[in-house]
């Protein structure tokens, strides 16, 4: 008898599923030092200190959650590639591969597992260089400039566009 998990989506519609939701959330290059440097671009919260809030607001939704990083192009595409029909979606920040990696934009629309594009910081309010995302067109949708809450705001949109 598998579990069964009930959650309020937020837009009136109780959820029911007979399985739990599955998220992976993968991070990029350089994301390892959030917090220890640069605090006034990306503040003062590590990384670990963001597993840990998306660990338990995944737990209230009734979501599994991994989460890990990567300074290495190739382990986040094969993360992507592996994701395949075990991940019912990926939240993404690719870090500066965002901006750079058609390798990572073709894993994703391989891969066909719905993905979040994720930034800490507001990438269109930067460089001109941030201004374009080169894995946008395959992603399911953006969500940038709320510091740690851009995960947050993008697990539960990860959690209801699937429920609903
Ligand atoms: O805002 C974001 O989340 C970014 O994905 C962060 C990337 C940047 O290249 C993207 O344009 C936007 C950089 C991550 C590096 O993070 C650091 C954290 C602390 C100290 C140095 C880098």
């Amino acid at each position: 008898m598998e579990a069964e998990f009930t959650f309020d989506t937020g837009i009136g519609r109780p959820y029911k599923n007979h399985q739990l939701m599955r998220i992976l959330v993968l991070n990029g290059p350089n994301l390892n030092l959030l917090g220890t440097r640069e605090p006034s671009v990306y503040g003062t919260v590590t990384l670990a200190d963001i597993e840990t809030i998306l660990r338990q607001r995944a737990a209230q939704l009734g979501a599994e959650l991994d989460f890990r990083q990567s300074n290495h192009e190739g382990q986040l595409i094969d993360w992507i590639h592996e994701a395949k029909g075990r991940w019912d979606t990926i939240l993404l920040n690719a870090g500066a591969y965002t901006h750079t990696s058609i390798a990572i934009r073709d894993a994703i629309a391989a891969a066909d597992v719905s993905t979040i594009e994720v930034h800490l910081s507001n990438v269109m309010a930067r460089e001109p260089f941030r201004h374009h995302s080169m894995i946008a067109p395959v992603c399911r949708g953006q969500i940038a400039g709320f510091g740690a809450q851009s995960y947050l705001l993008a697990l539960e949109a990860g959690v209801n566009i699937k429920a609903v």
